[in-house]
């Protein structure tokens, strides 16, 4: 772990955010998030890559969290979820699962009724 001079030198009364709240405030105050390895430009893994795929067919916006990044993102995002694995996709500040839940529902269509429901423009829905 990276040592925590921001922490250390912060004033008194000033919180630094923790990963919980980061994550927290990422799935709130987007509508779509995908945590995922790599990036949606350059997945570096085939789960991340397979739900970057589907997104980008439905032509969905959402935001990208790489967690190769940062390992307190990486387990944070874990424990936040209580989902053991990476990628995983939120909707509107809800877990809707990681590759092979996305895959099945958009195959089922259940997936694009989650974007109409929940109010997310997509552009096609196949
Ligand atoms: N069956 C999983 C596949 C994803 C998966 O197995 N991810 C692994 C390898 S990328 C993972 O996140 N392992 C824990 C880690 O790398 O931190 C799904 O549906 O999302």
């Amino acid at each position: 772990m990276k040592p925590r001079a921001d922490r250390a030198a912060a004033p008194n009364g000033i919180k630094i955010m923790s990963i919980e709240q980061f994550i927290d405030n990422e799935v709130k105050n987007n509508d779509v998030v995908l945590f995922m390895k790599g990036t949606p430009q350059f997945p570096m893994c085939g789960f991340s890559g397979q739900v970057v795929q589907i997104l980008d067919h439905l032509g969905v916006a959402y935001k990208g969290l790489n967690v190769l990044e940062s390992d307190d993102l990486r387990n944070g995002i874990k424990a936040y979820s209580n989902w053991p694995t990476i990628p995983q996709l939120y909707v509107k500040g809800e877990f809707v699962g990681g590759c092979d839940i996305v895959r099945e529902m958009f195959q089922a269509g259940e997936l694009q009724d989650v974007f109409k429901e929940k109010g997310v423009a997509v552009r096609q829905v196949a």
